[in-house]
């Protein structure tokens, strides 16, 4: 029985929309997971694996074509095209309501029609939302039963009045009598993945896949969010959140941003070299945060589960992910072993003998192509990793101390670089980048610039966004976190990464905690404050001289040859780019100009 007023007149209108054959509402019990596997593999699109192996598991195999996020299919239908801004497609929102009326119409034929309330954050968290998503795919329930909190305790929550960001999803395949059905049904040749950030509404259609059609994730906890935040005065975010303890026990928590390929789950989970250091996860992607009475910015993780690229994780590049994949676990696109068990590119040194590809083929390693999709994926509760921070479902959040953006790039950024302050850091995360392109010797590779982490995920007009970073730190009786932009990923001469990463980053993370705690080195410059070479915990690592003072350098001539690229990068949002980012961009240039030596 609905009680919320809004969602019974919502569903009745859906319902008559979509014209399903069956309607049902996820009450998010261990029961109804299970009917949806029982679903599942009838339909032939999924398997249980060896329950002795990996207890409880599942792998699917999806339509080939439906395989990753399609951000060319991904729409942001604001009433005004300048509000959706150049990193966004723009369709207008009566336009896109009269298409999606035709596509939805009659889409749930045959099918049954799941009605799944769920709340990003911790129920009754005052960080947390509500949504219902209404889908017609098993596959989709499932997920967000690990992904998300849902069933009776978010109608609970959301009671008579409550409010919630409606997400409505079809794989946009209806069965009449005489169709068969296929076991991914998906429609690609139509695909939409439409927001409406003004009346914070989602529509997806044609896809069963990921970020497509788990709405909870990309399209709610970032676009619909990042609006939602934008008007409400918090911050929702692409980022990790991580629980930092020293041997004296002390804690700080860390929220990062980083592109995709920069190792930010591995991050989240990181097992640090330096001895009686402990990391700690309390999210691996997305982090919403709101400023509390005392002035401190809380941190929630507003998923439940963690849905990680398959291939590259081991034991050797993320240990805890692997240890977290023990049983309970959603496998997408990964090859089959002959044992019943899961397989993928990097997860062992040496691939097996045979294997059943994801296409369900049969696979050796002569075969000269991949067993598993490069984006594969595996869904785990958050809850399965060995390192999760027990705070992590806190109503409250976590207190943030720091704020990391990472970079991938070979030439010019050190190491780790402390911003002066909120508006520097702002700078910072609106223009790290990648280099897509091997730089020349003396030069910058081709750049994709992926500013906090968000062009892909923010609802709204870029530069507005980053308005609003700037705006934050004008809030009364705020004590804002401090900023870092890192980049593990500078090369020397050779080629070779300078930096050894993974477990070593901790070093770096110890510099940051000891700098919030006032106790660690930093050496004021003109791109911003970096360690002293005594400041950063080196020991025991195999750096020489030469290699530190590279990671540690401000390359004056570098950073100005970036100065013109971010120019014409901020050109394309043009005069809705905030004063306050081209005065920080006018103080580099000009700090770096007064570095030159007079004979220089
Ligand atoms: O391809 C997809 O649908 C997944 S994309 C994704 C999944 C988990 C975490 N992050 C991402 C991302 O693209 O940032
Ligand atoms: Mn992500």
């Amino acid at each position: 029985m609905v009680k919320n007023t809004k969602l019974a007149v919502w569903l009745e209108e859906i319902k008559e929309l979509c014209q399903p054959d069956d309607f049902i509402i996820c009450d998010g019990s261990d029961d109804e997971y299970n009917r949806m596997w029982d679903i599942l593999i009838k339909s032939g699109v999924a398997r249980q694996l060896d329950h002795d192996k990996r207890p409880n598991s599942y792998l699917v195999r999806s339509d080939p074509k439906d395989v990753a996020r399609v951000e060319s299919r991904t729409f942001i239908c604001s009433e005004d095209e300048a509000d959706a801004g150049p990193n966004n497609n723009w369709i207008p929102p009566d336009e896109m309501r009269k298409t999606l009326k035709g596509l939805f119409k009659g889409c749930m034929h045959g099918r049954t029609m799941y009605v799944i309330p769920f709340s990003m954050g911790p129920v009754g968290s005052p960080i947390a939302h509500i949504g219902v998503e209404i889908t017609d795919s098993p596959y989709v329930v499932a997920s967000m039963h690990v992904m998300t909190r849902i069933g009776k305790a978010v109608l609970e929550e959301l009671g008579r009045d409550g409010e919630f960001v409606p997400c409505v999803h079809s794989v946009g395949l209806p069965l009449d009598d005489l169709d068969k059905d296929v076991p991914w049904p998906c429609n690609p040749d139509n695909l939409y993945i439409s927001h409406f950030p003004d009346s914070r509404e989602i529509w997806s259609f044609g896809s069963g896949y990921g970020g497509n059609a788990l709405l909870g994730k990309k399209c709610f906890a970032l676009r619909i969010a990042s609006a939602m935040a934008h008007d409400e005065g918090w911050l929702a975010e692409h980022m990790l959140i991580l629980k930092l303890t020293n041997p004296e026990g002390a804690v700080h928590y860390i929220a990062g941003a980083f592109p995709s390929a920069c190792g930010k789950t591995n991050l989240a989970m990181l097992i640090p070299t330096i001895p009686d250091w402990k990391v700690e996860m309390v999210g691996d992607d997305i982090c919403w945060m709101k400023f509390q009475q005392d002035g401190r910015l809380f941190a929630i993780n507003p998923e439940a589960g963690i849905f990680g690229v398959a291939p590259g994780t081991g034991m050797a590049s993320n240990a805890n992910a692997m240890l977290s994949l023990h049983r309970d676990c959603i496998f997408t696109n990964v090859a089959e072993t002959d044992d019943g068990d899961i397989w993928w590119e990097g997860m062992t040194e040496e691939p097996p003998d045979h294997l059943i590809d994801w296409n369900g083929n049969d696979w050796t390693p002569e075969s000269g192509t991949l067993a598993a999709h490069p984006n594969a994926r595996f869904t785990v509760s958050a809850a399965q990793c060995p390192v999760i921070a027990d705070e992590w479902e806190d109503l409250a959040g976590v207190p943030i101390s720091a704020i990391l953006f990472g970079g991938r790039r070979a030439t010019v950024v050190p190491l780790v670089n402390e911003a002066a302050n909120w508006i520097q850091g702002a700078f910072f995360g609106s223009i790290i980048s990648s280099e897509k392109t091997a730089a020349a010797s003396g030069t910058i590779g081709e750049l994709r610039r992926d500013p906090m982490a968000m062009l892909p995920f923010c609802g709204y007009n870029m530069a507005d966004y980053w308005q609003h970073w700037v705006d934050i730190s004008k809030m009364q009786h705020v004590q804002l976190p401090r900023i870092y932009y890192v980049n593990w990923f500078r090369k020397d001469a050779d080629g070779k990464y300078i930096w050894p990463g993974f477990g070593e980053n901790s070093r770096v993370l110890k510099w940051i905690f000891e700098r919030c705690e006032g106790s660690a080195d930093a050496v004021e410059t003109p791109i911003g404050n970096l360690p002293t070479m005594d400041s950063l915990d080196l020991s025991g690592i195999n750096l020489g001289q030469d290699e530190i003072a590279q990671l540690l350098s401000v390359e004056i001539d570098g950073w100005l040859s970036e100065i013109p690229l971010i120019e014409a990068y901020y050109t394309q949002y043009g005069d809705r780019v905030p004063q306050a980012l081209r005065q920080e961009l006018n103080s580099l240039r000009e700090r770096l100009e007064n570095a030159i030596p007079a004979d220089g």
